[in-house]
């Protein structure tokens, strides 16, 4: 059997599903990934960016990347591999979506149960106080403040060096523990703990990427190709093609 129908097979055949996303999804709907082609900006990596010493030593410059980020995003659609993850989580009892990625496009496509565990980029937090608010202020403009008490707001996000939101990972856990399947789809599975979910799994793992990744000689099916692609593929009903 094809990988792809096996891979086919193992979906039809689970009831409890987890996923675990990475920036490859949204690549096809034209958001750069962090280690891919395009993924620079203004010749920075984003570990150089999305980390709260470069908010502490420069954080006009943090906003405007994340304001440029806001806008592509704003501009952005979901794509087939975003409406194939809804459709699935419709189709499965216990379904379950953890994302690395923080532009919302999940939730666009339709999904509903999502674990954000390196947060939302529409959200805006305040450094010194418990306010946040959702943003859509995507022009480059002063750094906000907050309405509150007056300090500075900064992205809703998980930067590099600081902790996962403990709750959303702790159900992120349990969600991967109990599943029957895991796809991990669109990441290069570099950055931990979220990484570190993949090994987790006690059931079947799919892996769908373009590249090889650390995990894919241990996955029980890795689909090398797009994610749009391969997760309608995967998430289509009926027998197996051919
Ligand atoms: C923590 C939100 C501890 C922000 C992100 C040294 C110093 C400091 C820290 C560390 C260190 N060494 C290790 C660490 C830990 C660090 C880490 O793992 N670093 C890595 C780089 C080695 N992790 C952390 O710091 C985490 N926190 O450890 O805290 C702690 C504990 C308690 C108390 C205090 C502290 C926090 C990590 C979260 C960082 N925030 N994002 C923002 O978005 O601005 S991470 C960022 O990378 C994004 O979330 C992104 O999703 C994530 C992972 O990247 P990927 O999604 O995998 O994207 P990537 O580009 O890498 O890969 C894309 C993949 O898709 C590729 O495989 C490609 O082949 C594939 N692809 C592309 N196109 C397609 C495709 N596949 C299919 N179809 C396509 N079309
Ligand atoms: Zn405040």
């Amino acid at each position: 059997m094809n990988p792809l129908d096996q891979a086919r097979t193992l979906v039809e055949q689970a009831q409890r599903i987890a996923v675990l996303t990475g920036a490859g999804v949204s690549a096809e709907s034209g958001i750069p990934t962090f280690r891919g082609p395009g993924g620079l900006w203004r010749n920075y990596r984003p570990e150089e960016l999305a980390t709260p010493e470069a908010f502490e030593r420069n954080p006009q410059l943090v906003w405007e990347w994340y304001r440029w980020r806001r806008r592509l995003i704003a501009a952005a659609e979901p794509n087939a591999g975003h409406l194939a993850l809804a459709e699935l989580e419709r189709r499965t009892p216990v379904f379950t979506l953890i994302t690395q990625n923080v532009d919302g496009l999940h939730g666009r496509a339709g999904s509903r149960r999502i674990l954000k565990i390196h947060g939302d980029i529409w959200l805006s937090r305040c450094t010194g106080c418990s306010y946040q608010r959702t943003d859509r202020a995507t022009e480059d403009e002063a750094v906000p403040l907050c309405p509150d008490c007056g300090a500075m707001l900064r992205p809703g996000v998980v930067w590099f060096g600081e902790p996962l939101p403990r709750l959303v990972w702790e159900e992120a856990e349990r969600a991967v523990y109990d599943s029957q399947l895991l796809i991990v789809a669109g990441t290069s599975a570099q950055v931990y703990p979220a990484a570190g979910l993949i090994g987790l799994a006690r059931g079947a793992t799919i892996e769908v990427n373009l590249d090889e990744t650390s995990f894919s000689k241990a996955v029980t099916v890795a689909l090398r190709g797009g994610c749009a692609e391969l997760l309608r593929q995967l998430a289509l009903t009926g027998p197996p093609s051919g």
